[in-house]
């Protein structure tokens, strides 16, 4: 018994020695002499403490960064800054197998514009899904600012299920945003540009090109976007810039400000001052106002054309329907804000020392009173500024973005030019507090910032650049997202966090128990489509079946190894491996990499998914798993064999590199015997305790009984080969029956360790399993 437990333990506990000594020293060291040697303040304990968690802490808040160019989404920890996790969004993402199994290849492969594979993406605003103006946790969307896509990720696995292509853009920036039900998701164009896919000279910019803003609609259910009940405004050929759904009073609008409603055409080389010059030379651009409610009405009754095959109101629609009205904004403005409470919209004017309060009031009324100072060339009722104005406040220069507080009626404002963050009070028009960050803030988030009740908190500051702040690594910085507490009147800045991975424009913050994301999927799950796979494999269901000129493989895997581990075709094959992780275990996930075929794949618990390819070079291609799952890791191996055409197999077997004796084979049965033993007390922990209270314990048995149950047909396999007297194939079977006690053992003990921390309770003794 020794001499097994022995091996099991070394097996199951052989990692995790050394950290012992370096603990002792630390404990040696007084704070003081920590603060003297890093040479560290009263002030930054203080802010260390408020942003240090330690091991096996959570954090209150969980952030979703925009990832930039790389087209990913960023999630991390609000105090702690710690990353957790890279989504795959517009672009592949290898650990996940994001762009690299057949089902997540059909989710980029949603996002080609004119047939062409996108191979980026420059994401610039996350959003939550809302209900009544709150997050609730379920999705979140995201927009790719060059080619204009809107994408769907699901809280629940943290994956991408779903992108849409704009029809009649040719690049977006005020997305994404959604309405207070998650009715819809907006996302305007920036750039202006014909609505055809057409040619058109810029002669014609005036006429044929055209800004757009869309109302994606989104059902909650199924957790889609429907293109097909989706509508897009047609908006003169301002650049639309970002935008923002009302909330409560004012429910049912939409806001989308611009820049350069100039129409100006740059164009150095023709002799023209360029774009920069020439859309900066009007003291005001336009805010649109959009009444979404009432054009989803006009498309439910089937008042609206389909252009380029999806609903479109034109301008000259929108204006006799009362949909859209122009409000004239600070120049070159950016962010536009509508307050918690739906009653003021803030606009920052970038090339401004002010930010501007509108009044949803006061916008109404005019609407309702027809009270017009013109209109645009497009026909689109004006309403002036300051029958629209509540406030303007001096907030410093280069404003861009606004952040709402859980106090009533403060606001937090980037100050770009400036490099500082403005606390600022719009009812009453007067500035709080004021903060120096470091360097050219771009975007800030408050905790749930954009919902309808704020909770304040904490403040990140987007800053664009990181010069001098962190440890040079060449001349492309990361940026720096600095940790600010609110909680208090006077802000205070905690931590500088870089963040190394595209230029990441927005971000939203959840409380963190607002999410409830799976530890596993169903047995068999194509986790993109969110249905039972076609292709999923129960164990000892493996097969090979050729259909339709594809070798279809239905395998498996699990602690430790991969079933088939070998497979053969013929080159020119076009081979398709569906891959099942059957383990239930929460974290014990495998992964599947090839030689030369750019097979990569990652399958969690419960998944299947699939890689198809040609085998189109005869030649031995090893696979095995990349994810280290168990101390056999690095034995969860395989071949594919692609044998060249018309191959004959020569007559002969595998020689196996050992030989076998009775010695050997009685050894490892003595081994079983001692491991069952082991195996038995620790069953017997875990029956004897209140285990199905805990559904993490009960997915740790449940695998355990299933490697439990192959240990018995190894088992016997063994016997009967030694009852032949073949020793050779009974010590092999011998220690494969031990391997799965092994893995059943690692189950168990994980099983009890965590009954015993988690304060199980002893039950009636119950018959041991
Ligand atoms: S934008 Cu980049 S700092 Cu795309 Cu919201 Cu303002
Ligand atoms: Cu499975 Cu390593």
């Amino acid at each position: 018994m020794k001499a097994a437990t022995k091996r099991i333990c070394s097996v199951l506990t052989g990692v995790g020695l050394g950290l012992g000594l370096s603990t002792s020293v630390w404990a040696q060291a007084s704070l003081e002499d920590v603060m003297k040697e890093r040479g560290l303040t009263q002030k930054d304990l203080l802010a260390a403490a408020k942003t240090y968690t330690p091991t096996g802490g959570r954090d209150e808040y969980l952030a979703f960064s925009s990832g930039g160019q790389s087209g990913h989404v960023i999630v991390y920890g609000i105090p702690s800054m710690r990353i957790l996790k890279y989504i795959g969004v517009f672009t592949p993402e290898p650990w996940q197998g994001y762009g690299f199994d057949d089902e997540s290849k059909a989710i980029l492969a949603q996002g080609k514009i004119n047939g062409k594979q996108i191979t980026y993406g420059d994401t610039h605003h996350p959003a939550f899904s809302e209900t009544e103006g709150e997050y609730n946790g379920k999705y979140l969307f995201i927009n790719d600012k060059a080619n204009p896509r809107l994408a769907v990720i699901d809280l629940h696995d943290f994956e991408t299920k779903q992108i849409v292509v704009n029809p009649f853009m040719k690049s977006d920036h005020g997305g994404a945003f959604v309405t207070p039900n998650t009715e819809y998701v907006m996302e305007a164009s920036q750039y202006a540009a014909p609505v055809s896919h057409d040619y058109v000279p810029l002669e014609e910019f005036n006429d044929k090109y055209r800004g757009a803003l869309t109302y994606w609609k989104f059902d909650m259910k199924e957790g889609r976007i429907k293109p097909e009940d989706s509508f897009t405004f047609e908006l003169p050929p301002y650049s639309q810039d970002l935008s923002d759904a009302g909330k409560k009073v004012s429910a049912g609008w939409g806001f989308t400000n611009s820049f350069c409603s100039e129409r100006y055409v740059g164009g150095i080389e023709r002799g023209r001052p360029p774009f920069e010059a020439g859309c900066s030379q009007k003291d005001t651009d336009f805010l649109h106002v959009t009444n979404w409610k009432k054009a989803a009405e006009l498309v439910a009754a089937g008042k609206v054309h389909k252009v380029n095959g999806s609903y479109q109101i034109t301008i000259e629609q929108a204006v006799k329907e009362g949909l859209l009205y122009l409000i004239p904004e600070p120049k070159s403005p950016h962010g536009v804000d509508v307050s918690p409470d739906g009653k003021h919209i803030i606009i920052a004017g970038k090339l401004d020392s002010h930010a501007w309060v509108y009044s949803w009031e006061k916008i109404q009324n005019a609407i309702k009173n027809k009270k017009f100072e013109g209109k645009d060339p497009y026909g689109i009722p004006i309403i002036s500024m300051k029958d629209t104005l509540h406030t303007q406040v001096q907030v410093g220069l280069g404003p861009l973005h606004n952040q709402y507080d859980s106090k009533k009626c403060v606001v937090y404002t980037s100050i770009y030019v400036d490099s500082m963050v403005t606390k600022w009070d719009y009812c009453q028009g007067k500035v709080l507090d004021q903060l120096h960050i470091h360097y050219n803030i771009g975007h800030l988030v408050s905790m749930e910032g954009d919902s309808v009740s704020p909770d304040g908190k904490y403040l990140v500051s987007l800053n664009k650049l990181a010069i001098d702040r962190f440890n040079p690594v060449g001349p492309l910085h990361p940026q720096n997202h600095q940790l600010i507490d609110i909680s208090g009147d006077k802000m205070q800045l905690l931590y500088d966090m870089p963040l190394p991975l595209g230029e990441p424009h927005y971000v939203v913050a959840i409380k963190a128990d607002k999410l409830k994301p799976a530890v596993r999927y169903k047995s068999g799950w194509d986790s993109r489509s969110d249905k039972k796979s076609p292709w999923k494999t129960r164990a000892g269901r493996e097969k090979v079946v050729r259909k339709d000129g594809v070798v279809h493989v239905y395998g498996t895997v699990i602690r430790s190894h991969i079933t088939p581990e070998i497979i053969e075709v013929e080159e020119g094959e076009t081979v398709s491996i569906h891959l099942t992780n059957l383990e239930r275990a929460e974290d014990e996930t495998h992964g599947f990499a090839m030689y030369s075929q750019n097979v990569n794949l990652s399958i969690e618990p419960g998944k299947t998914v699939s890689a198809t390819f040609k085998a189109d070079k005869a030649g031995v291609y090893p696979y095995y798993c990349t994810e280290f799952c168990s101390a056999l890791h690095l034995e969860m191996q395989g071949y594919l064999l692609v044998k060249p055409k018309g191959y004959v197999a020569k007559a002969g077997k595998i020689e196996e590199g050992q030989k076998y004796t009775k010695a050997d084979y009685d050894k490892q049965v003595k081994t079983n015997i001692d491991t069952q033993a082991v195996i038995n007390s620790v069953v017997g922990f875990i029956t004897s305790h209140n285990y199905k209270d805990f559904p993490e314990v009960v997915a740790l048995v449940e695998d355990a009984t299933d490697q439990l149950g192959f240990a018995d047909e190894a088992k016997k396999k063994a016997e009967a080969y030694a009852a032949k007297g073949d020793y050779q194939n009974a010590t092999l079977w011998a220690g494969q029956h031990w391997q799965y006690q092994v893995k059943t053992a690692d189950l168990g003990l994980r099983a009890k360790t965590f009954l015993e921390e988690h304060g199980a309770k002893k039950v009636e003794p119950k018959k041991a399993k």
